[in-house]
């Protein structure tokens, strides 16, 4: 039908995909075999029955020993180029990626082979499919404060290739806070700062994200409906929210599909895109994500196409880039 032939078709944006999450099981044990890293796995079905999380934290543990197969330049530029080839068949024509660089240098991976194999992947997606990108380097809030400065200060040298500092991996207990040097420092290197936010964590780590790290996107903000002044002062800024329905529902955020706030935030006008976060371990690329948003809360095909403009319009794209897609 219609909607689909639109989710199909649509030019789209991706603004919330953390790169080491489309690591398909597949790939996976190849990499391990390849590198000589053993898995708790044999099988492509070993993988995948391991894919069952109650919360956030269940999918990190298996998120972080998923990525130890991920070694050389080439292992980073094959996983990368694997999310590219798949997505531009639907659609896809902007990537803003997160990649999570503590998790590879904590174990010997130098921050440098993490970067040439992602950009080199990026730079041969825009050459072959006209797909354009940013890259936004995250930084592990489980972990203390100066290994996140030890991470802005490799990101210095590499300004060329990386846009924006993220924030991510278990929210709760690691409020934004935590991070208000970091980001400060990273803001007067001129990084664009966004933060995960209100996955987990309440309202309030949303608010700290916008008034302490001063971000300019908020990735997920489900938990933002909880306080009303704050949905409003996020409709009057338009600030965007990168939000991602099958994660919300594989890891317990929402019960349902139908539970997503998606609709609630296109009624309240806020500036809402739908994203796929980890797709390979929640079992959704970009489309599955618009199916699953059309299909559980009833969006017209008017609204199908607002979140295909919105993933331009609160991309960082420049005003004249979207003139473009738009
Ligand atoms: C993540 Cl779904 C999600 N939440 C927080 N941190 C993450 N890192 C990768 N996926
Ligand atoms: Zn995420």
């Amino acid at each position: 039908d219609l909607a689909n032939a639109l989710i199909d078709t649509l030019p789209k944006a991706e603004l919330h995909l953390h790169i080491e999450g489309t690591l398909e099981p597949e790939l996976m044990l190849e990499l391990a075999k390849r590198n000589k890293v053993s898995l708790p796995y044999d099988t492509v079905e070993d993988v995948r029955n391991a894919y069952q999380f109650d919360c956030l934290q269940d999918f990190l543990d298996i998120y972080y020993l998923g990525m130890s197969v991920l070694k050389t330049e080439r292992d980073f530029h094959d996983l990368t180029w694997a999310y590219l080839e798949r997505v531009q068949q639907d659609g896809l024509t902007h990537v803003e990626m997160f990649f999570d660089p503590q998790a590879h240098t904590d174990r010997g991976v130098a921050f440098e082979t993490v970067v040439a194999g992602i950009t080199s992947a990026l730079e041969q997606a825009k050459r072959e499919y006209g797909i354009t990108s940013k890259l936004i380097m995250c930084f592990l809030r489980h972990l203390p404060e100066d290994q996140a400065f030890e991470a802005l200060d490799c990101a210095c040298k590499h300004k060329d290739h990386i846009f924006g500092v993220g924030l991510d991996s278990s929210e709760r207990g690691h409020p934004p806070e935590k991070f208000e040097r970091v980001f400060a420092a990273a803001r007067s290197e001129d990084f664009v700062p966004v933060a995960h936010a209100g996955e987990e964590g309440d309202s309030s780590y949303v608010r700290g994200a916008l008034d302490v790290l001063k971000v300019e996107r908020v990735d997920h903000g489900n938990r933002a409906f909880d306080d009303p002044a704050l949905i409003r002062r996020l409709a009057e800024q338009q600030t965007p929210l990168t939000m991602c329905p099958i994660s919300n529902w594989r890891l317990k955020g929402i019960p349902d599909l139908a539970a997503s706030p998606v609709k609630k935030a296109l009624d309240a006008g806020l500036l809402v895109t739908v994203n796929s976060d980890d797709p390979s371990y929640f079992g959704g690329y970009l489309n599955d994500n618009y199916r699953a948003v059309h299909d559980n809360l009833s969006l017209t095909e008017g609204e199908i196409v607002t979140l295909a403009r919105n993933s331009f319009a609160g991309s960082f794209l420049t005003g004249a880039e979207k003139q473009v897609q738009l």
